[in-house]
């Protein structure tokens, strides 16, 4: 495993632990205690590397969240192995919203991305929904040279289809290179819609295109849920829409402010608490 000079190998291109399709099994979610002790070379803060070799990607997982515990439970125990099975060095952050005002989740999404490379050089970011499990090995949480990715193609409340050609919401990927061209995503979406097709317009815009899994492979569970208190429709989001060809070089990465209230390396996730504003 180890070669001359302390160095070691590569991992293999294709991971040889992959198992194909993996059924979820959703109730109830399993205990943090219970899925520490399935992962035990996941570090603190949710960070992992493949123990036999040296894996050719490193992949943060950014997850935007307030008030969805057993949801986190059940994306923790199902996220952690099949990323390891990838043979990914990864961790897993969780963007908490703490204060009561309106969700923002793209908001969250830039905080994440921060503060996440000042861990770790990632090379690849994932953008998480909490309540979205894969639901094939072969959906890699990796991230394509050119072309921001939209992962969550084929999810099972839009029957396994792309519920529109646009859409861009769920779970996607950039590189860092990729995030800082587009000027990062919008902080001006306040509650549910909309923030999602703007970043897919901020993709076009600045020239890139959004590329993805076949809807064979892109399967993903999620998990069901009632409308959350504070996150109601944002009802601007249509004229938000209609501004982003004129708003995204001004409002994104380099509009971004926040105030970072704590960041603890739990077990199995790094916890990033954060006030973020509310909607004006
Ligand atoms: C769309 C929402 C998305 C959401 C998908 C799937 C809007 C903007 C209006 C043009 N977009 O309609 O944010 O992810 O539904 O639920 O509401």
């Amino acid at each position: 495993k180890v070669l001359d000079g302390g160095q070691q190998k590569y991992c293999s291109l294709l991971s040889p632990l992959l198992v194909g399709p993996v059924s979820v099994h959703l109730s109830p979610p399993p205990s943090l205690d219970e899925i520490r002790e399935k992962n035990p070379l996941v570090s603190s803060g949710g960070h992992y590397r493949p123990p036999n070799c040296e894996s050719h990607h490193h992949t943060a997982i950014i997850i935007p969240y307030r008030d969805r515990l057993s949801h986190l439970h059940s994306l923790l125990y199902h996220l952690h192995p099949f990323l390891q099975r990838q043979q990914l060095h990864y961790a897993i952050y969780i963007v908490h919203q703490v204060e009561d005002s309106t969700f923002n989740r793209a908001k969250l999404l830039n905080v994440g991305v921060r503060e996440a490379l000042r861990d770790e050089d990632w090379d690849c970011l994932f953008l998480h929904d909490v309540d979205l499990l894969p639901e094939n090995d072969h959906i890699t949480y990796t991230c394509h040279a050119q072309f921001p990715t939209h992962m969550s193609v084929a999810m099972d409340k839009f029957r396994y289809r792309l519920p529109y050609p646009q859409y861009f919401g769920g779970v996607s990927a950039v590189t860092p290179d990729q995030y800082l061209r587009m000027n990062g995503f919008p902080n001006e979406y306040w509650g549910w819609g909309g923030e999602d097709d703007d970043i897919a317009a901020r993709v076009r815009l600045s020239g890139m295109k959004i590329v993805r899994p076949s809807v064979e492979v892109g399967h993903y569970k999620m998990i069901k849920h009632h409308g959350d208190k504070g996150n109601e429709e944002n009802h601007h989001r249509f004229d938000l829409l209609m501004r982003t060809r004129r708003s995204w070089r001004t409002d994104g990465l380099n509009s971004l402010t926040y105030t970072l209230l704590s960041k603890e390396l739990e077990p199995l996730y790094t916890n990033l608490s954060v006030s973020i504003g509310d909607d004006p």
